[in-house]
């Protein structure tokens, strides 16, 4: 009898950290040998001149979140994660988003709810903080991090979401006492509130003015106040969803000075400017998303941190609202203001193509570092690492194999989420995944989806060594 399930031959693998053409041997769902010729598997595939990638790991995405405006999210955890897994990713980290004056144990709860019986691949939580009361503070966030939610998102927006800067401190020392990890979404709230109350007064609320309301300088304080605001506690933070040059000056002065700030970026701040905003009739509400995406130069700033070390990670912030839809993008009609679009774009199924295209292929990034950016590096930041985000012995089998020749043209009808379109149509790519392995069972193939509904499994997340302070034991204040 064979000791292996599967066994993936002849493929070039690599990982953050090497390139090597080896066999891949799998047994009940993990990676049980690396090994020139390994002998014959119950399975079997052949991976000639293809490129064997550990699965991705997409750390902001959003799906099945209830929404405070009456908008709805398109994807739950089904079609989320399908189309996921159909883009090469293998795992995903949503948000479970605590509603003011509710108890974010309870939020949770709902969330897996949401997920069980639904996610097609692994999948972890975030949680949203909106209302650090000392319940939640003192008993349901050191309880929750206990179990396996290591990491939440707090936002300097929106009023249904943003903290004061006081509660910010609160939950970032708490962060600090029990070893979890602070996303920040940096905007500054009253700058975007002012801007959009003289642009709304000079009859400015199409589309595009979403990013005249936010230009560069509201993402670049907020930013280096959540610096300061770290600093103070001595947390680590990782700053989400960083659009452009002024941001990433500031993490980068902030790293230069030794603080532990990480940071995150997407495709919409690759592939998007702020002139796609700006499309005939309501159009370019397909492409609100915050902070917005910027200009040429700025794409260019963002290349440049993916490989210089400022950016650490790579996610979708998949955010899927129709767009021809009364509980999405057109929720106020096509001619109301951009104030109430819902923000945020689609991308969990074309985050990797899109990065191995422009990236990889173009020789902007090597292959390493692909992995590490959107593989290697989130499993690690959010304690999910060596069980996901790589190819290592006793790792999950989370493999991708990826055609590095096949020439794809995005076009919305080939991607398998719920939503009516996607920024990136008609973008042509070279490279695309061919075949998705899941715990070592095959789930999508050649165009072919084979995942069983509600195969995907909740992972407790560790305590991630990114969150370490740079003092460690000293709390705050610390005489
Ligand atoms: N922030 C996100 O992280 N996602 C969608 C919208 C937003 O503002
Ligand atoms: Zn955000
Ligand atoms: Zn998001």
């Amino acid at each position: 009898m064979t000791e292996f399930d599967l066994v993936i031959r002849n493929g070039k693998i690599a990982t953050a950290a090497d390139v090597m053409n080896c066999d891949i041997g799998i047994h009940q769902g993990q990676i049980v040998a690396l090994a020139a010729e390994l002998p014959k598997g119950t399975q079997e595939i052949d991976a000639t001149d293809k490129l064997v990638l550990p699965g991705g790991v997409d750390a902001h995405c959003h799906m099945d979140q209830p929404m405070n405006d009456g908008s709805v999210m398109a994807d739950d955890f089904y079609t989320g994660t399908l189309s996921a897994l159909c883009g090469g990713t293998t795992t995903v980290i949503p948000f479970a988003c605590q509603m003011k004056g509710h108890s974010l144990a309870k939020a949770v709860e709902d969330y897996h709810q949401r997920a069980t019986d639904k996610a097609v691949i692994d999948y972890a939580f975030h949680l949203i903080v909106t209302d650090p009361t000392p319940h939640v503070l003192d008993e349901e966030l050191p309880k929750l991090i206990a179990k396996g939610y290591t990491s939440f998102k707090v936002y300097m927006t929106y009023d249904d979401l943003k903290l004061s800067d006081r509660a910010l401190l609160d939950v970032l020392a708490v962060a600090r006492q029990e070893g979890a990890f602070v996303m920040v979404h940096a905007e500054n709230s009253d700058c975007i509130a002012w801007m959009v109350q003289r642009l709304a007064q000079l009859g400015k609320i199409s589309p595009r003015y979403h990013a005249t309301a936010r230009p560069q300088v509201v993402e670049r304080e907020a930013t280096h106040r959540a610096i300061a605001l770290a600093e103070l506690v001595d947390v680590p933070i990782l700053i989400v969803h960083v659009s452009g040059a002024e941001a990433v000056e500031q993490i980068q002065w902030a790293q230069n000075r030794g603080l532990r700030i990480y940071a995150e970026t997407c495709p919409q701040y690759l592939f998007l400017t702020e002139a796609d905003l700006d499309q005939p009739g309501f159009e370019g509400a397909k492409c609100i998303c915050s902070p917005p995406p910027r200009d040429k130069a700025n794409q260019q700033v963002i290349w440049d941190g993916l490989c210089n070390g400022v950016f650490q990670v790579i996610s979708s912030d998949h955010a899927p609202f129709r767009y021809a839809h009364p509980q999405g993008k057109q929720i106020c009609g096509t001619h109301g203001s951009f104030q109430y679009v819902p923000n945020g774009i689609p991308g969990i199924e074309t985050r990797l193509p899109l990065l191995f295209s422009e990236g990889v292929n173009q020789g902007r990034i090597d292959l390493n570092t692909f992995v590490a950016l959107t593989a290697t590096n989130p499993a690690k930041l959010y304690g999910l690492y060596p069980q996901k985000g790589t190819i290592a012995i006793g790792s999950d089998a989370d493999l991708v194999i990826w055609d590095t020749q096949r020439q794809v043209t995005i076009a919305n009808e080939m991607l398998h989420h719920n939503v009516d379109y996607t920024p990136y149509e008609g973008i042509a790519l070279q490279g695309y995944p061919e075949i998705t392995i899941s715990r070592g069972e095959i789930v999508y193939q050649h165009g072919e989806v084979i995942a069983q509904k509600g195969r995907g499994k909740f992972l407790s997340c560790g305590l991630s060594s990114f969150a370490r302070p740079r003092q460690r034991g000293k709390a705050v204040p610390c005489p």
